[in-house]
C-alpha cells in the first residue's frame, strides 16, 4: 500500500513539474520574467537554428518568451517592440534587420523602464542608452578571416590576379556592412585582387541563385575566379547555379561563405567550398543569463561576442569538431 502512495505521489510530481514547464513556455502570464523577442524574419537555416536557441534557452531559464516573428519587415519588429512595451514585459530583446530607424521606439521602451537587449545585429544610434546590451558575432573580424583565408588560397596556388565577385547580405544590416569592411580591409590594398561587383542577395538561397545567375551572364565563367557570400543560404544557391551550368564549384571558381550550417559544411567536406567563415546561431543561453543578471539588479557587459573560428580546404576535415548547425 505504501508503495502505491509513493508512486501516486511520484506520478503526481512528475505531472505537475511537466505541466509547469509547459507554462513557462506558453503562458507567460504564470513566469516570474517574461521576455519579449522579436526576431526579423525565417530567412535562412542560420535564423531558424537561432530561434530555436533563443526558445530552449528561455524554457530551460524558466522564462516567459513573448515572441514575434517580422518576416524581414522592419515596421512589424517596431510594432512587435510597442507590443512588448504595452505587456509591460521585463526585458525586450530583438535582432534589428537594418541598422538605421531605431531611436523612436527605443526612447518608447526606456520611457517605459524595459531595458532592451540587442541579439545578432547592432543598430546606429547617437544615443547609446537606449539598449543595456548587445550580443552577437563580430561580423568585422568574420570579414576579415574570409579576406585571410584568400590571401593564403592565393599564396598557396600562386595565383597573379584574382577575380572577385561578392553576393552581400541584407542592405545596411550588420553582418553585410561588417564582413564588407573586414574583407577590404584585408584584400583591398593587395594588387592580386579585384572586385569586380558586389550584389545584394538578401541572405537568401533564392536570390543567391538569382545573383550567381546574374553573375556568370555579365562575366562569364572565366571572368569570376572567386565568389565571396555574405552568408551559407546564398552560397549554396550558388552552388545550385554553378552546377547547373558545369561550372564545378570550389575548383574552378573559390568560394567563400559565412556561417557555418551543415549543409554548407558539408559541400566544404566535399570540395564544393573552400571555407566557411563560422558564426554561431547559438545566442540565447547568453541572451538568457543577461537577462537573468538584469533581474538580479547587475552590472551586465555592454557588448558580448561569441568565439568563432574559420573552417577551410586547409584543415583536416576530418576532424569531428568541423561540424556544421
Ligand atoms: O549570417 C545569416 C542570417 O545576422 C548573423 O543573418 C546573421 C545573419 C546570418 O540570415 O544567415
Amino acid at each position: 500500500m505504501k508503495k502505491i502512495i509513493a508512486l501516486g505521489a511520484a506520478l503526481l510530481i512528475l505531472l505537475l513539474a511537466s505541466g509547469c514547464a509547459k507554462q513557462t513556455e506558453t503562458d507567460t502570464s504564470q513566469a516570474s520574467v517574461v521576455v519579449g523577442f522579436s526576431q526579423l524574419g525565417a530567412e535562412s537555416s542560420w535564423r531558424i537554428a537561432n530561434t530555436e536557441s533563443m526558445e530552449n534557452a528561455a524554457k530551460e531559464a524558466g522564462f516567459g518568451l513573448m515572441m514575434e516573428n517580422a518576416n524581414q519587415k522592419q515596421e512589424k519588429q517596431i510594432d512587435a517592440i510597442r507590443s512588448f512595451i504595452a505587456y509591460q514585459v521585463d526585458v525586450i530583446v530583438f535582432s534589428p534587420i537594418v541598422e538605421n530607424g531605431w531611436d523612436n521606439v527605443l526612447n518608447e521602451a526606456k520611457k517605459a523602464g524595459i531595458p532592451v537587449i540587442l541579439m545578432d545585429r547592432m543598430i546606429k544610434t547617437t544615443d547609446s542608452s537606449l539598449y543595456t546590451a548587445y550580443v552577437g558575432a563580430d561580423f568585422y573580424a568574420e570579414g576579415r578571416r574570409a579576406g585571410e583565408y584568400l590571401v593564403r588560397k592565393a599564396d598557396a596556388t600562386g595565383a597573379e590576379h584574382l577575380n572577385i565577385a561578392e553576393i552581400s547580405g541584407t542592405i545596411d544590416s550588420t553582418p553585410m556592412r561588417d564582413r564588407q569592411r573586414g574583407f577590404m580591409d584585408v584584400i583591398g590594398e593587395d594588387p592580386r585582387f579585384t572586385v569586380i561587383d558586389s550584389i545584394s542577395g538578401d541572405f537568401l538561397r533564392s536570390k543567391g541563385e538569382e545573383c550567381a545567375a546574374e553573375l556568370l551572364e555579365k562575366y562569364g565563367q572565366d571572368g569570376i575566379d572567386v565568389i565571396y557570400a555574405h552568408n551559407d543560404a546564398m552560397m549554396l544557391g550558388v552552388l545550385d547555379v554553378l552546377e547547373k551550368n558545369g561550372i564545378k564549384p570550389g575548383k574552378d571558381i573559390i568560394l567563400i561563405t559565412v556561417d557555418g550550417e551543415k549543409e554548407a559544411v558539408d559541400a566544404l567536406k566535399a570540395g564544393k567550398i573552400n571555407c566557411v567563415v563560422q558564426c554561431t546561431p547559438k545566442l540565447g543561453e547568453a541572451v538568457m543569463a543577461l537577462v537573468r543578471d538584469l533581474k538580479a539588479g547587475n552590472e551586465v557587459p555592454k557588448e558580448k561576442h561569441p568565439e568563432e573560428g574559420v573552417f577551410c580546404d586547409f584543415d583536416d576535415l576530418n576532424d569531428p569538431s568541423v561540424e556544421g548547425f
